[in-house]
C-alpha cells in the first residue's frame, strides 16, 4: 500500500501534453531526484526539466500535492510532459527503474476510497463519468460523484447509529434510574426511516440502462413494417425497406438516443416458416435478439387479422418484456387483431408517422426510467432494498433486543453500499474496469 505508483493519466498518444502521476510516500524524493525540485511546496507549479540520469529528458511543468489533500490521500506528483510516448515511456522506465510499481486500473481511485477521501459509490462514479457516453450519462455520474446517492445513505446511517445507541443505552442501563423506552417510541422512529428509505428507493433507477445502453428488439413476421420502424427511430434510411417478404434476411443493428438514454436497436429478419438456410439462420438469429433484449418490440400489421405466423411468434415473446406494435392504422385497424391484444398494443402508422415519438416514451414507461431518478448500480439498489425489508422486520418486533438485530442487520447494508464493510472481491470487481491511471 505504502509504495509509491506511477501511472499515465492521459494516453499515451502524440498530444500537446502528457500527464504522468504518482501517489505514494517516495513524491518528494522523486521531484529531487527526477525534477531536481528540493521541498516542493505543495499546489505550485514549477517549471522544470525531467531529467533521468541527471541527462534532460524533457522540458516539464511539475505539481506537487500533499497528502492528505490530494486526489489519493498520499502525497502525489503530476507532471506535465510533451506529449511524445518515447518520452512517457522513458519517463516510466526510470521510475520503475528507481523503485515505483506501474499502477494497476484504477488504483489511484482504490487508494482515494481506501484512504477515506470517498465512499465506494463515489469511487464507482469516477469510471462512469469518463465512460459515459450521452450527456445525461454525463450528468448522473457527476452527481453521483458529489454525493448525490451516498449523502442521502449517510445521513440515514447517522440516523440508525442513534437509534442503536438509545436502544443499548437502555438495554445496558434499564435496571437502574434511567426512566425506559417506549417501545413505541422507537417504532415511530423507525417508521419514519421506513418511509424515507421507501421515497428513496421509489427514485432509484437501474444505472446500467444510462450505461450499457438500452437494447431493443423489433421482430415479428415478415412485411409488417419493421425495417420502416427501424429507419423511422434512427431518422435514416440504413435498412432496406420493401413489400417482398423476406427482405432483411440477417439482422441489423444500430445506435440512438432516446432522452439521453444510448439505445441499440436492432432490426431482425421476419419469422415464419421457410425452407431457405439463409433465412432459417436469420430467423434463429432473430430469436436469440429478442431473448437478450431489454424489451422486444413485437409488430403486426394491424390492418389485417392476425395469422399463424404472428401467433407462433406473440407465443416466445409474451413472456418477455414485450410492447406489442400495430403497424399500418392508416389502413384502418382490423378489430379482431385489436380484440386480441386488448389495449396491450400501441397503434401506429410508419407511414403516417402517426405516435412513432409515443413508441419511444413508452420504451422508457416499460423500464421505469420515464421519469427522472437517481440511476445506481444493481448492487446498491439490491442493498437498500436489503435494508428496507430489514427495517420493516425490526418494526414488527415486541423485544427491544431483537429489534436492534434488525435494526443492526440495515445499518451492515447501509455501510456495504458505502464501502464501510470492505470486500476485496467486491472492491476487486468494481476498481478492475477503471482505466489504468485513474
Ligand atoms: N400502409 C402502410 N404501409 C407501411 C407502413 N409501414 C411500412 N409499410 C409498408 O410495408 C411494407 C413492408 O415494410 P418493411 O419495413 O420492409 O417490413 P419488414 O419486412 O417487417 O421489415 C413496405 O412496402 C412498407 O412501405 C405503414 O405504416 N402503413
Ligand atoms: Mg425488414
Amino acid at each position: 500500500m505504502n509504495n509509491t505508483i506511477v501511472a499515465p493519466a492521459t494516453p499515451v498518444l502524440k498530444s500537446a501534453i502528457s500527464i504522468l502521476r504518482l501517489s505514494g510516500l517516495n513524491c518528494i524524493d522523486i521531484a529531487n531526484r527526477f525534477l531536481h525540485i528540493k521541498n516542493p511546496k505543495p499546489r505550485y507549479a514549477y517549471r522544470t526539466s525531467f531529467y533521468v540520469n541527471d541527462k534532460e529528458l524533457d522540458d516539464v511543468v511539475a505539481i506537487y500535492y500533499k497528502g492528505p489533500r490530494s486526489y489519493t490521500g498520499e502525497d502525489m506528483l503530476e507532471i506535465f510532459f510533451h506529449g511524445n510516448p518515447i518520452i512517457i515511456e522513458k519517463a516510466i522506465e526510470a521510475l520503475v527503474d528507481y523503485g515505483c510499481s506501474f499502477a494497476s486500473p484504477g488504483e489511484f481511485t482504490k487508494r482515494a476510497f481506501l484512504n477515506g477521501k470517498m465512499t465506494l459509490d463515489e469511487a464507482s462514479s469516477v469510471e462512469l463519468l469518463i465512460n459515459a457516453n450521452t450527456e445525461k450519462a454525463v450528468e448522473n455520474a457527476l452527481n453521483m460523484l458529489k454525493g448525490k446517492f451516498s449523502s442521502f445513505i449517510e445521513e440515514l446511517r447517522k440516523e440508525f447509529i442513534r437509534i442503536i445507541a438509545n436502544i443499548e443505552a437502555d438495554i445496558e442501563f434499564g435496571y437502574e434510574d434511567i426512566e425506559p423506552l417506549d417501545i413505541n417510541e422507537i417504532k415511530k422512529e423507525i417508521n419514519n426511516l421506513i418511509y424515507k428509505l421507501e421515497e428513496f428507493y421509489k427514485k432509484l433507477k437501474e444505472q446500467s440502462y444510462l450505461y450499457d445502453g438500452i437494447k431493443i428488439a423489433i421482430v415479428g413476421k415478415p412485411n409488417v413494417g419493421k425495417s420502416s420502424l427501424f429507419n423511422a427511430l434512427l431518422q435514416k434510411r440504413r435498412a432496406i425497406v420493401s413489400d417482398i417478404p423476406g427482405t432483411t434476411r440477417d439482422y441489423i443493428e444500430d445506435r440512438l438516443e432516446i432522452n439521453g438514454f444510448p439505445v441499440k436497436l436492432v432490426d431482425t429478419a421476419g419469422i415464419r416458416k421457410t425452407d431457405d438456410p439463409i433465412e432459417k439462420e436469420g430467423i434463429n438469429i432473430a430469436i436469440e435478439h429478442m431473448k437478450e433484449a431489454n424489451v422486444v418490440l413485437f409488430m403486426v400489421d394491424g390492418s389485417k387479422e392476425l395469422e399463424e405466423e404472428d401467433y407462433f411468434i406473440y407465443d416466445i415473446v409474451k413472456s418477455l418484456n414485450t410492447l406489442v406494435v400495430l403497424n399500418k392504422s392508416d389502413l384502418g385497424i382490423n378489430s379482431k387483431t385489436l380484440d386480441f391484444f386488448k389495449n396491450n398494443a400501441i397503434i401506429i402508422s410508419i407511414r403516417n408517422q402517426e405516435n412513432v415519438e409515443h413508441l419511444k416514451n413508452k420504451v422508457l414507461y416499460m423500464l421505469d426510467l420515464a421519469e427522472d431518478g437517481i440511476y445506481v448500480s444493481k448492487r446498491n439498489k439490491f442493498l437498500v432494498a436489503k435494508a428496507l425489508g430489514s427495517l420493516k422486520e425490526a418494526v414488527l418486533q415486541d423485544k427491544t433486543e431483537v429489534m436492534m438485530l434488525y435494526i443492526r442487520e440495515a445499518l451492515d447494508y447501509l455501510e456495504e453500499i458505502l464501502g464501510l464493510i470492505t470486500d476485496e472481491n467486491v472492491l476487486d470487481e468494481i476498481f478492475s474496469t477503471f482505466c489504468i491511471g485513474k
